[in-house]
C-alpha cells in the first residue's frame, strides 16, 4: 500500500492532487482543515493498493489523438444523425401560415433573439389555429420569476453556483448588500467555499468587514458542519461556491462538503446570456441538482440577445431571481419580476432602463 499527505487551499483542489497522483482507485483515510503558515488550507491522506499503471505512458501523443477520435465521432455521428431526425419531424410542423401574422412576426422576431427551437416548436403549439390567442399568452406558463427579497427566500443559507467568472461573488455581495439596507437588523454571514486564498475570498472578507457582516470560510466538509451547527445566530448565510473544474459536477461536489440534501438551503445557478447552446446544454447536465431552486442573470450589459433566459426558464423549469447589468457594486442587479424578463426579450430593456444596442 502506498499512503500519501496531500495540501491544497480546498478541498477540490486536494483530491484533483490525490486523482492525478494516485488515480481513481484512491482510498481517502483522511480529511482535514489544517493551519499551515498561518493560512487554513486542506489536508488531505489518501492510499493505493497498488502502483497506478503506467501504460498510458507508452502511448503517443497522435495513438491518443487517434483513440479519442474514434470515439468521439461515432458517439457525435449518432447524436446529430438524432438531432436531424428529431428536427426534421418537428420542423415541417411549424407550418407558420397556421398562425395569424402578428403571432408569425412574434416567433420569428423570438427566433432571432435566439430562443431555441425546442421554445419555438412549444410556442407554436399552443398559438397554431388559434389566431386571437397573444404571444404573451403562450409564453406565460414559460417562465416564472421569483424576485430575491428577503420575504420569498427563506431558507437559512443561500448559495451561487455556476461556472467561474460568471458573477456569483459579485451578485453575493449585492444581494446581501441589499437585504442588510432594506432589514438593517438582519444577522447575515458571509461564507465562501471558494478557493483558500482566491480573489472571491478577499472580495467577501472585505465586504463582510466593511459592513459589519459575519465571515466564515469552508475549506473542507467539516467547516460546513461546523457553520451549520452555529446558524440558529444567524438569519440567513450567504455561501460563495467555486466555478467547479474538469468533470466534477454540482451533484459531486455538493456530497463532498456535506451540503448535499441540505433542507434549509436555497441554490442559486448564476448565468450569462452569451454562452453557446452547447454551452448552456453543458452546464445544464454540470449543475443540474435537486437543491436548485432560481437562476440569476448576470452580465446583461454585456449581451446582445435575451433568448437564453427564456431558453432556460423552459428546460429548467427554474425562475429567474435576479438581474444584474454592470460591473459597480451601486444599482447594478435587481431583484427580478417578469415584467423586467419581457422588456428584456422584446425591448432589450435592461432594468434600470438602460437599451441595449
Ligand atoms: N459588465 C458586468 N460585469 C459583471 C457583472 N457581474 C459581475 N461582473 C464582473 O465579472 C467579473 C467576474 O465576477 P465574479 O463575481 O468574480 O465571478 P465568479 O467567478 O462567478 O464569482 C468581475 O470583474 C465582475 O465585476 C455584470 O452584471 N455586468
Ligand atoms: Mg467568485
Amino acid at each position: 500500500m502506498r499512503m500519501k499527505t496531500f495540501r491544497a487551499a480546498t478541498t477540490t483542489a486536494a483530491f484533483a492532487k490525490v486523482k492525478a497522483d494516485l488515480g481513481e482507485d484512491a482510498v481517502i483515510l483522511s480529511n482535514e482543515t489544517i493551519t499551515d503558515n498561518g493560512c487554513k488550507c486542506c489536508e488531505v491522506v489518501a492510499a493505493i493498493d497498488h502502483t497506478p499503471s503506467s501504460s498510458s505512458s507508452k502511448q503517443t501523443r497522435d495513438d491518443v489523438v487517434d483513440e479519442a477520435l474514434q470515439d468521439s465521432a461515432g458517439w457525435q455521428r449518432e447524436w446529430s444523425q438524432i438531432k436531424s431526425q428529431i428536427m426534421a419531424l418537428m420542423k415541417p410542423q411549424i407550418e407558420l401560415n397556421r398562425l395569424s401574422p402578428k403571432q408569425k412576426i412574434a416567433l420569428e422576431y423570438l427566433e432571432r433573439e435566439d430562443v431555441n427551437e425546442k421554445v419555438l416548436a412549444r410556442l407554436y403549439c399552443a398559438l397554431r389555429d388559434e389566431p386571437k390567442r397573444s404571444i404573451m399568452a403562450a409564453l406565460d406558463p414559460l417562465l416564472k420569476a421569483t424576485p430575491f427579497e428577503q420575504k420569498h427566500w427563506t431558507a437559512k443559507f443561500q448559495a451561487f453556483t455556476g461556472p467561474g467568472g460568471a458573477g456569483k461573488t459579485t451578485s453575493l455581495v449585492r444581494l446581501a448588500l441589499q437585504f442588510k439596507k432594506n432589514h438593517p437588523r438582519t444577522r447575515i454571514c458571509l461564507a465562501t467555499a471558494d478557493g483558500g486564498r482566491g480573489k472571491g475570498r478577499l472580495v467577501l472578507k472585505h465586504y463582510a468587514e466593511l459592513s459589519g457582516l459575519a465571515f466564515r470560510e469552508i475549506i473542507t466538509r467539516e467547516d460546513f458542519a461546523l457553520l451549520h451547527k452555529e446558524s440558529d445566530q444567524f438569519d440567513v448565510i450567504f455561501v460563495d461556491l467555486p466555478g467547479l473544474p474538469g468533470n466534477t459536477t454540482l451533484e459531486e461536489w455538493l456530497q463532498l462538503y456535506g451540503m448535499h440534501g441540505c433542507r434549509d438551503m436555497s441554490m442559486h445557478l448564476v448565468l450569462n446570456p452569451y454562452y453557446s447552446e452547447a454551452q448552456f446544454e453543458r452546464f445544464f447536465e454540470k449543475y443540474k441538482s435537486e437543491q436548485l431552486a432560481s437562476v440569476i442573470w448576470t452580465k446583461l450589459d454585456e449581451a446582445c440577445t435575451f433568448g437564453a433566459v427564456l431558453n432556460m426558464a423552459c428546460a429548467s423549469g427554474l425562475p429567474v431571481s435576479a438581474l444584474s447589468y454592470g460591473a459597480s457594486l451601486k444599482n447594478s442587479i435587481k431583484a427580478a419580476s417578469e415584467e423586467m424578463v419581457w422588456r428584456l426579450l422584446f425591448m432589450r430593456t435592461l432594468p434600470n432602463g438602460d437599451i441595449q444596442p
